[in-house]
């Protein structure tokens, strides 16, 4: 394909663009009205694309985080936005109850995909030797504070993989092998009457989120409720990780989590290595752990990747895109890679007009306008491309970038597309997609 530059310059001044109107309290957020917090995985994201052009904003998306770390290390995946305006959401969270939290930063009580030591590594890189390396000094202790505490916290039967306890953790809200283990978990009284009465469909009228987008591209009210149900539940123990993980609302080894830890590893150990700081064995010892570890994750009977339930000891079979992202770990074999290739080339799974569906339209649980149900996301596709490349897949990895950067030229940056037809879904003018492309664009 011949790059069409002048198009392509304007697709880049438009995503700056973006990412300028999300400026809020001095922060680019993932977008204006939906999301008016920091979130963590979007920051990641979103500094990636600005470590282009504005590597001290892409610096402080990530420092913003490391000044919320809990004590023990965790680093929630909201920082809520101080504007009196948005009290209500810090109230839902209140985060000041547990101990651990730092008291004058009202965050969340759960984490998200540990993208940091590729941001930070992504802004390394944009720095002269000297910056680079106070830069990877002035944060390096505490991003080994947070991979430390994934493993200590989150890896209760010492397998290496880590355990993640609510949907939101894992960043994929509604995908299907987290909505079938919803599925499983007991319902609360006052959301079973709520289907009883029907009155799901008056509160899917007045949700806070309508306002927005249309609810039919979103979380159902009843999972949306049902999920809030969970978060009481973690909340009722204070987010204290050894109470919730005695009786959780969820406990599963999430394949998308892991595979991103694997590579976060990776770059820490680049870091470590930079900045002549050794990691702590015992810390090296795990992170290869959940090198070995991911091959349990793999099912011969479907020739795929899967995350696993640690408390019925069951692969979650149900398909989505998170089966494909071992490619982005980068520890699988070539042979694993190249089944992954063969699904995101078959017309049975993955290949689709607008690649990549976050699930196949082959699966039952296929909805093309649904939030992590059926969509293509930027973000998703920007990890499978690097995945792809490191593999040798260079032809594979061109074809999704120019459908990707086309869906955006064609619609604009939204937060997910339509991969039957390449119509925008969700929230208009959102960071994650306008960074990736600048990010895309600059490379
Ligand atoms: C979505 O998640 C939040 C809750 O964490 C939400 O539904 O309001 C997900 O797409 C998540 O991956 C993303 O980080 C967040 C903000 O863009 O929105």
């Amino acid at each position: 394909m011949v790059a069409d530059i002048s198009s392509d310059k304007l697709l880049l001044d438009k995503a700056k663009q973006v990412l300028k109107d999300n400026m809020l309290n001095g922060i680019v957020i993932p977008a204006q009205g939906l999301y008016p917090h920091q979130v963590l995985w979007d920051s990641c994201f979103i500094s990636i694309g600005l470590s282009h052009y504005n590597v001290k904003q892409a610096q402080k998306q990530i420092r913003e985080f490391f000044n919320a770390q809990w004590k023990n290390g965790m680093i929630p995946h909201i920082i809520f936005n101080p504007l009196p305006r948005y009290w209500y959401d810090r109230r839902i969270w209140r985060s000041w109850i547990s101990p651990l939290a730092n008291k004058s930063i009202a965050t969340s009580g759960m984490t998200q995909p540990p993208m940091f030591a590729e941001a930070i590594t992504k802004i390394g890189s944009k720095l002269n030797g000297s910056e680079r390396l106070e830069w990877y000094n002035s944060i390096y202790d505490q991003l080994v504070n947070y991979h430390t505490w994934l493993y200590k916290e989150r890896d209760p039967k010492d397998r290496g993989l880590i355990t993640l306890i609510h949907p939101w953790e894992t960043g994929l809200d509604n995908t299907p092998p987290w909505l079938e283990s919803l599925r499983h978990r007991h319902a609360p009284w006052w959301v079973n009457v709520i289907v009883w009465l029907k009155i799901d469909k008056i509160a899917d009228r007045i949700r806070f989120d309508g306002k927005y987008v249309d609810y039919n591209q979103r979380s159902s009210s009843v999972e949306a409720l049902r999920l809030y149900d969970a978060l009481r539940h973690i909340r009722a123990k204070k987010y204290d990780t050894s109470s919730i993980l005695n009786k959780p609302p969820f406990a599963i080894e999430d394949l998308t989590f892991n595979c991103l830890l694997i590579r976060a590893n990776q770059y820490l150990k680049q870091i470590s290595k930079e900045i002549k700081r050794p990691l702590p064995n015992e810390l090296l010892t795990k992170m290869n752990s959940t090198e070995m570890a991911l091959e349990e994750l793999w099912d011969n009977q479907e020739g795929m990747y899967f995350s696993r339930n640690i408390i019925t000891g069951n692969l979650l079979k149900q398909v989505s895109v998170s089966s494909l992202l071992p490619i982005y770990s980068g520890v699988i074999s070539k042979e694993r890679a190249a089944k992954i290739v063969s699904l995101i080339n078959s017309n049975e799974h993955f290949d689709v007009p607008f690649p990549i569906p976050s699930v196949p339209p082959s699966s039952s649980w296929f909805k093309p306008m649904r939030y992590w149900q059926g969509p293509s996301w930027v973000n998703i596709n920007w990890l499978l491309i690097d995945g792809l490349k490191r593999y040798g897949y260079v032809k594979e990895a061109c074809k999704i970038t120019d459908i990707t950067i086309q869906m955006t030229k064609n619609n604009g940056f939204y937060e997910y597309y339509n991969p039957l037809t390449g119509e925008p879904a969700g929230v208009s003018n959102f960071s994650w997609t306008a960074a990736l492309i600048v990010d895309l664009l600059m490379n």
